[in-house]
């Protein structure tokens, strides 16, 4: 019982105003145990006053996971809406991220520049991303692959990096586009190269060794006729999330009467949802048309 008390005082509140009243009249002798030093050692990983806090999470060892369940190559739409899924999860379970951005086996949450969520403690920002994030997977998993079991347990790894401005944190997203981009072109000819010319991989790699952009696009076009710039958006750029206000129309049981009988009817909400959008981040356009993910008190 007492335990309790000097747990925080948070919790006595909680406990019921009787203990309350003890805890305030035995004071602070009574709240401390000759153990409670040992909370000295943990470390103080606040993250830094009205800065950016971004957690990116990466797949562990998913090439392998990949392999393992079938991914289609060079990408799997299912495995990235799955992805997609979980940071939406994440994003609704979770407090204070304004976007998140991902692709491939990644994916980035940004959280507001004056949240104080868990007093801005970076290891309960990124556990928490980390676990949501890694239990909607394995929950999601059935939704997005029917004929495909989950045949072990995928991990995330996380970490956990302070943006100080607007600049930097958008520069930060741009390079993880960018990656995005640089990758999804490597491995559109890298598979389009072995699944349509027969080369094994060792070949398809030698064949791409310090070849330039243009000359991968020049590669697709003459060799696959693929025109790079078409293949589909979520592919290219990546995904992001952002909160919009959604009309959701839902079919409610009306309370009438019961001699009526169920009578169903629809109502309209609107809710604030996490919307994925497949566009460009690295230009201005996006951030002028969405000025209220870096505004301040947003
Ligand atoms: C960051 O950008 C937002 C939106 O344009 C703006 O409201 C805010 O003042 C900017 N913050 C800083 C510190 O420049
Ligand atoms: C770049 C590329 O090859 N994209 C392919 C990704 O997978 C879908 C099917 O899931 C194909 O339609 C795309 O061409």
């Amino acid at each position: 019982m007492w335990a309790s008390c000097n747990v925080k005082f948070r919790d006595c509140l909680a406990i019921s105003s009787v203990i309350l009243r003890r805890c305030l009249s035995l004071g602070v002798t009574m709240a401390k145990s000759k153990f409670e030093y040992v909370r000295d050692f943990e470390a103080d990983d606040t993250c830094l006053a009205h800065c950016w806090v971004v957690v990116r999470l990466d797949g562990r060892n998913f090439h392998r996971f990949s392999e393992k369940h079938n991914f289609e190559k060079p990408n799997d739409s299912r495995a990235l809406h799955l992805m997609t899924k979980c940071a939406q999860t994440v994003m609704k379970e979770l407090e204070d991220i304004v976007i998140s951005y991902g692709q491939s086996d990644e994916y980035s949450f940004v959280f507001k520049r004056k949240s104080n969520w868990f007093k801005r403690r970076a290891s309960k920002f990124m556990t928490h991303v980390a676990s949501q994030f890694a239990s909607s997977y394995v929950f999601y998993w059935r939704d997005y692959f029917e004929d495909q079991p989950l045949l072990y347990p995928p991990g995330f790894d996380g970490r956990v990096v302070v943006y100080p401005t607007n600049q930097t944190l958008k520069d930060y997203l741009s390079w993880r586009q960018a990656d995005c981009h640089i990758n999804n072109l490597y491995n559109t000819v890298f598979w389009a190269l072995i699944q349509q010319s027969g080369l094994t991989p060792v070949q398809a790699q030698k064949r791409l060794q310090g070849t330039l952009a243009a000359d991968k696009n020049e590669i697709l076009f003459s060799e696959f006729n693929i025109n790079y710039n078409n293949e589909p958006l979520m592919y290219r750029k990546g995904t992001v999330l952002i909160w919009q206000k959604v009309d959701e129309v839902m079919t409610k049981e009306a309370k009438v009467p019961a001699e009526t009988g169920g009578q169903k009817m629809a109502v309209t909400r609107t809710r604030t949802k996490p919307v994925p959008f497949h566009c460009d981040i690295i230009g201005d356009a996006f951030w002028k048309e969405h000025p209220e993910i870096l505004d301040e008190d947003s």
